[in-house]
């Protein structure tokens, strides 16, 4: 190798690590590891929390209401036919692949696309039905495209040929957000219930 080029090499491997000490180690995670990416969020609108809803017993809350938990976050709605109660139920049998003591610090958060129809009420039977942690949240219209906005999720009423009700096309992956509220972790739809307590047990080791 000629000597100048030999000197590059070094100056950029050493330019690597030296990067590399500033953060922490890299995860070994089955989701998509986007603790470095700037594409899956947005910042909350000037004067605003992110997550800025009400809970499904009409409390307020922002994202800072889970500081210190993990957080699962899932948009969708309870008239969903299919991606939203199997996402429900995947998230609940990761929990119970937890020790008890690991589950606790995690909040499964599911906030609703249609808070037409899902009041606090139908919420609050819903979503606890699936695990009685998993805490429903909802919001005004505004508020619900808000949040969404924040995540990049995207949602979309349609009516199927000869139906009297609508559906809505909702973003079918969920986040985990590590205690200190930053995006970590991309969950495609229907990630199994294993990889997702993997995930989950690998945040809270590292802290
Ligand atoms: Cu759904």
């Amino acid at each position: 190798m000629p000597k100048r080029i030999f000197w590059i090499v070094l100056l950029a491997l050493l330019t690597a690590c030296g990067a590399e000490t500033t953060q922490a180690p890299p995860l070994t995670l089955k989701g998509v590891d986007i603790s470095q990416a700037t594409d899956f969020a947005a910042p909350a609108a000037p004067g605003s929390a992110r997550l800025a809803l009400t809970d499904h017993n009409d409390r307020p809350v922002t994202l800072d209401s889970f500081q210190g938990k993990l957080v699962v976050l899932f948009f969708g709605y309870t008239h969903c036919p299919d991606v939203c109660p199997t996402t429900l139920a995947d998230m609940a049998r990761a929990l119970k692949l937890l020790p008890a003591k690991d589950a606790e610090q995690v909040r499964v958060l599911f906030v609703t696309v249609d808070p037409e129809r899902d009041t606090a009420e139908v919420l609050k039977a819903y979503v606890p039905f699936f695990h009685p942690d998993f805490l429903g949240l909802r919001g005004t219209p505004e508020q619900v495209a808000r949040a969404a906005r924040e995540f990049r999720i995207v949602y979309r009423k349609h009516v199927e040929p000869g139906a009297d009700d609508y559906l809505i096309d909702h973003s079918a992956g969920s986040y985990i957000l590590d205690a200190r509220g930053r995006l970590r972790v991309y969950l495609p739809f229907a990630s199994p219930p294993e990889d997702v307590a993997h995930d989950l047990a690998a945040l809270l080791r590292a802290g």
